[in-house]
């Protein structure tokens, strides 16, 4: 039986302790498990955020084990290395996929009908990865993605033009990393296409603007670690944005990784492209008008997951 008020984090550095304090805030869940091979770690995170629950409408949260996730709703792993300076996040494939296979075995042999919802990196192959592992289906295994870029996206434009983050349309999609693209030819605010946007707000430059705007969402992960060693507020927003979808079942029009079953012409790979969320997972991966060139992006950006998977044994 699931308890759709139960969520597990695996994983307890700083992204799992700090999405367990966003998770905290939102009140989602009444209990929440944290684990980590680092077993002190975990109580140590747990006991510090219980010392919060006077302040919150949340959750007995306790480091546990894996006997206590089998009627977990969700468990979201943020386990493994993160990148350091210079690293990219393809870099990390081999430590981290060794990692996952140690944890996906744990969760399969309990029987657990949870959601599986993947954050460490690199997402989109570790997404993959997971899925082959668990043998769940599709729909139950999915990645952070390009969550989090679309709203650094988002809010570079929204500084661009100053208007509120929530008018802009706009997402990253393909690699949560080197490869990724930004949608601009759907990109909107009210409704107004950008390039007209940016002209009633006086900005003429437009080739010059977009190069400078995607390059600042595409390394703003770089840009963080090199100033402060990792991120890990953003992305906590981020999984919490992704878990409330999910917890209220609003089919939310997330950019999720999912499994691309043809979309574009791309299937048998997980990577990013606006995707219907709700109570059941990752429903429907969204075929979004493209153009040539982004198609092309998309293409390419599949094409470098699809050899890095080729190297791997899962
Ligand atoms: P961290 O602070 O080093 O924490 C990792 C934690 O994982 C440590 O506490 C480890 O003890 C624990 N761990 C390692 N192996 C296991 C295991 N087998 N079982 C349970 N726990 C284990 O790293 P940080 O929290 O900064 O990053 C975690 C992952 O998230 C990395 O792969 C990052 O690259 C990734 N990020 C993903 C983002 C995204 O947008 N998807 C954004 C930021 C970071």
């Amino acid at each position: 039986m699931i308890n759709m008020r139960k969520a597990a984090i695996i994983g307890c550095g700083f992204v799992g302790a700090t999405t367990a304090f966003s998770l905290m805030h939102q009140g989602l869940f009444t209990e929440l498990v944290l684990i980590d091979t680092d077993q002190k770690k975990a109580e140590g995170e747990a006991m510090d955020l219980s010392h919060g629950r006077p302040y919150v409408d949340t959750a007995r949260i306790y480091a546990g084990t894996y006997d206590d996730i089998t009627d977990c709703s969700l468990i979201i792993i943020t386990a493994g290395a993160n990148q350091k300076p210079n690293e990219t996040r393809l870099d990390l494939v081999h430590k981290n996929v060794a990692i996952l296979k140690s944890i996906i075995p744990e969760i399969t042999k309990r029987g657990c009908e949870g959601l599986l919802l993947i954050v460490s990196n690199p997402v989109d192959i570790l997404t993959y990865a997971a899925f082959r592992l668990s043998g769940f289906p599709s729909s139950r295994v999915f990645g952070s993605g390009t969550v989090l870029d679309s709203a650094r996206f988002r809010y570079l434009l929204s500084e661009h033009l100053k208007v509120d983050t929530e008018s802009i349309h706009a997402f990253i999609i393909g690699e949560h990393g080197d490869s990724e693209l930004a949608v601009w030819s759907g990109t909107n605010v009210a409704g107004i296409p950008i390039h007209d946007f940016c002209e009633f707000r006086g900005h003429y430059h437009h080739t010059e603007a977009m190069e400078a705007i995607y390059h600042r969402v595409k390394n703003s992960a770089y840009d963080i670690i090199d100033r402060k060693g990792a991120t890990y507020y953003g992305i906590a927003m981020a999984v919490s944005h992704i878990t409330e979808s999910i917890i209220r079942n609003k089919n939310s029009i997330l950019p999720i990784s999912s499994l691309l079953t043809g979309q574009y012409g791309i299937r048998d790979l997980y990577l990013s492209i606006p995707t219907i969320v709700n109570r059941g997972g990752a429903q429907q991966p969204l075929e979004i008008p493209l153009s040539g060139q982004e198609h092309l992006a998309l293409t390419k950006s599949a094409k470098t997951l699809k050899e890095v998977i080729a190297s791997l044994d899962l």
